[in-house]
């Protein structure tokens, strides 16, 4: 099977104010380090590097001062929002600069894929893919030990990687606060969005899964049907026709920790390589996959070779959701 006419920009979003973690905004280049995009462009994927979004025009480089500071600012500017999230501002005004660089991404006719980064980098990936097809709707497969699900007044941490898919339901827009000029606008029905890997919900996320029936399938279902038999379930649930673009948010915690240990929120218990890989394969043979995230990468956290193994883990899911099974 031939890549050739697959176009892929690639962006890096060296983001880790949605959580408590520093190194998380080293993950787009470790998974950059992985060589992925000659590995691409040498199975005949015509792909471009867009380079990092970065919180302000005149910071190039995530390893300098500015972005220490970022790191490192939690006693001196903790701004919290109305309901309590950390650093509220800061991750919505990042979004908003990241969802305009997804658009320009897909004006030019490649699929999207967003390196993390933590994953309040969704805010932005998600609204930008749904907002530049607003003929189309846009529908949500969500990868992912946790649902990230939380608003401000439920999250027990006030961490916004936690709230990331509750910003997009529009049932749920109206219990969060926005920016001034209404950023972010919400795109999804309760049925435009499906979980798979799921093990870790907490209380207010799980009476948010089962008043809204937001279809979910956690670790368990996973054992009991298989992961195949999942994927489809979800994906005929998202695009009944197979005519929706669809948005995978792939979250690297939903693998087992054996497999991805360089991750800030490990849960025992996840997806083997292989059901990751068969996850992502499906969602790509569907032909309409328009954006992928893959975020929570974090090299600073256990051993360099674990790092090194989560990111290559990471390349492989990204290379999976690309080119498929039959990349080597
Ligand atoms: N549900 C917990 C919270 O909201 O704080 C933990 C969230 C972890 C989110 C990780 C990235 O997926
Ligand atoms: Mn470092
Ligand atoms: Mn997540
Ligand atoms: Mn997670």
């Amino acid at each position: 099977q031939s890549n050739r006419g697959l176009r892929v920009g690639f962006l890096g979003a060296p983001f880790n104010k949605g959580q408590r973690r520093a190194g998380v905004s080293e993950g787009p280049q470790a998974v950059k380090d992985t060589g992925i995009i000659t590995t691409l462009h040498d199975l005949g994927v015509d792909v471009r590097d867009y380079g990092d979004v970065e919180l302000d025009n005149n910071n190039n480089n995530h390893n300098n001062n500015h972005s220490k500071q970022l790191t490192d600012d939690v006693s001196d500017s903790l701004y919290l929002g109305p309901n309590g999230e950390r650093h509220f501002q800061t991750v919505l005004t990042y979004n908003q600069r990241l969802s305009s660089k997804v658009g320009e991404v897909l004006k030019d006719g490649r699929l999207c894929v967003t390196v993390g980064g933590d994953h309040s980098i969704a805010i932005g990936t998600i609204h930008g893919h749904a907002h530049s097809n607003p003929e189309h709707q846009v529908v949500v497969l969500w990868v992912d030990a946790h649902a990230d699900l939380n608003t401000g007044t439920s999250s027990p941490s006030g961490n916004m990687h936690g709230m990331p898919a509750a910003f997009h339901i529009t049932n749920l827009s109206s219990r969060h606060a926005k920016l001034q000029d209404g950023f972010p606008q919400a795109s999804l029905a309760t049925t435009h969005l499906a979980y798979i890997g799921l093990r870790d919900v907490d209380k207010g996320e799980r009476a948010f899964l089962d008043q809204l029936g937001i279809v979910n399938y956690g670790m368990r279902e996973v054992d009991r049907l298989g992961v195949r038999e999942v994927v489809a379930r979800c994906l005929d649930h998202l695009s009944p026709s197979n005519t929706r673009p669809l948005h995978v948010s792939f979250d690297i915690d939903a693998l087992d920790p054996l497999e991805a240990p360089s991750t800030g929120t490990p849960v025992r218990g996840g997806l083997t390589m292989r059901e990751g890989l068969v996850v992502v394969e499906e969602a790509r043979a569907g032909g309409h996959m328009g954006a992928l995230d893959l975020v929570e990468v974090n090299p600073h956290l256990g051993t360099p070779t674990d790092a090194a193994y989560t990111a290559h883990a990471a390349k492989e899911i990204i290379m999976g959701a690309l080119v498929g099974g039959d990349s080597q």
